[in-house]
């Protein structure tokens, strides 16, 4: 939307807000959706877990032994009638926001898509020689994809090994948004940590779905971006299931728009996934990626995870048995800094058309992704407050640091 038309939409909203904000606090409507959140137990296989992924309910997060689902009275009775055990977990009691597009109270210390652009804007201003703020490309609604590089003479590229961290691809995991941003203020401020690596950090790979997550004033729980599809009013793609390795392969993903975990009608067929991927490729300099290693940060389940997600084989084409014992190594590695459980991606479920079997089979990038906390809905899902941001992201920093150093010397 043009400057103006959002300054006049901005206006109209605030006089809105004025006349009915009594009206809208006093008594929230009840969601549209019906879908309450469960914990299915006794699921001690990853087949297990695939397959309650795989029948349709929208997966908040799991472990070795459970995952927890939002599901409707159909679909809860349909799993209880296979046989799994259900037990309701609570709703969040989440505020509404009488300014909508803003972060409710509880909430204010995660960034918007403007204000994490302002910030990254500033910290580029307050250290030019270290921090440099660009784009690699426009979201499907023309948000401009932000791209932040911090490294010692961060205008040169530098014989220096390449470290990529990505964020929230899933619109809904907004903490994941405020792990990028602490990265970036982290590497700014200590020149030591950057001095032979160049940091490159995708802080809001989804900013139309991060935005629509907050757009009404109460959070959506939205997961995929904003991307009409064909043929129906369903919107949107799961990113994290529209990447081009085995994509659709497996049942890890679905067919379906209506889904959260819909693959798109084609791989790469999001703006946001394939303008990242055209970015990725063009690290390839003198026919070699300059990528050695990725993280792609989610939430929750407190989980680090890596390739392949498509099969649960510990070797497939492309990742050999010494890959494998070397993924395992640096994810437990990893996962001793903070206190995650370190696991192969498919060992949770089988996900297919996933950025980290792309990065790994594409470009041989040690690429993991880490599901933040929480560990359970129990203690906030997707949503826990703001008070949480310092302590869950500096937790971070030691396995951060572990990978920037071992990128150096990875086979
Ligand atoms: C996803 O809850 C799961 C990898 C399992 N093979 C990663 C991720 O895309 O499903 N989990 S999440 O959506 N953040
Ligand atoms: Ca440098
Ligand atoms: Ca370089
Ligand atoms: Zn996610």
């Amino acid at each position: 939307m043009p400057r103006h038309r959002r300054t006049i939409v901005f206006l109209l909203l605030m006089v809105g807000v004025l006349v009915l904000a009594p009206v809208a606090t006093a008594a929230p409507p009840e969601p549209d959706d019906p879908a309450a959140p469960y914990r299915a137990e006794g699921l001690g296989s990853p087949a297990e877990r695939s397959e309650v992924a795989r029948s349709g309910v929208d997966v908040l997060g799991g472990g070795r032994n459970h995952l927890e689902v939002r599901a409707s009275d159909a679909e809860a009775a349909g799993l209880r009638a296979r046989g799994l055990e259900l037990l309701p977990l609570p709703e969040l009691p989440l505020p509404r926001n009488p300014f909508a597009g803003q972060f409710p109270p509880g909430y204010t210390g995660y960034h918007t898509y403007d204000e994490l652009l302002a910030e990254l804007d500033s910290l580029a201003a307050a250290h030019p020689d270290r921090v440099a703020a660009s784009s690699y490309g426009e979201s499907f609604e023309g948000r401009e994809l932000p791209l932040v590089k911090v490294s010692d003479n961060v205008a040169v590229d530098e014989a220096e090994p390449e470290v990529l961290f990505t964020c929230n691809q899933h619109a809904r995991e907004h903490l994941t948004a405020e792990m990028c941003l602490r990265i970036v203020e982290r590497l700014a401020a200590d020149p030591q940590l950057v001095d032979d690596r160049e940091v490159w950090v995708m802080p809001m790979t989804n900013p139309d779905g991060a935005e629509h997550d907050i757009a009404s004033g109460a959070f959506a729980l939205w997961r995929k971006n904003r991307q009409p599809n064909e043929g129906t009013p369903e919107v949107g793609t799961d990113l994290n299931r529209n990447w081009g390795t085995e994509w659709g392969c497996c049942d890890g993903s679905s067919g379906d728009p209506g889904n959260d975990t819909y693959r798109g009608a084609a791989p790469f067929s999001a703006p946001e996934t394939a303008q990242l991927r055209d970015w990725v490729d063009g690290r390839v300099i003198g026919g070699e990626q300059q990528i050695t290693a990725h993280i792609d940060w989610h939430t929750f389940s407190e989980l680090v995870l890596w390739p392949y997600g498509y099969t649960e084989s510990d070797t497939a084409p492309g990742l050999d048995a010494d890959d494998a014992a070397t993924f395992r190594e640096l994810g437990e590695a990893m996962a001793d800094t903070n206190g995650y459980t370190p696991q192969q991606s498919s060992d949770l479920y089988i996900t297919d058309g996933g950025v980290n079997d792309w990065m790994w089979a594409e470009h041989d990038v040690w690429s993991f992704t880490f599901e933040m906390y929480p560990e359970s809905q129990a203690e906030g899902g997707f949503y826990p407050p703001d008070s949480v941001i310092e302590r869950e992201t500096a937790r971070n920093d030691d396995a951060v640091d572990l990978l920037l150093q071992r990128a150096a010397d990875l086979p």
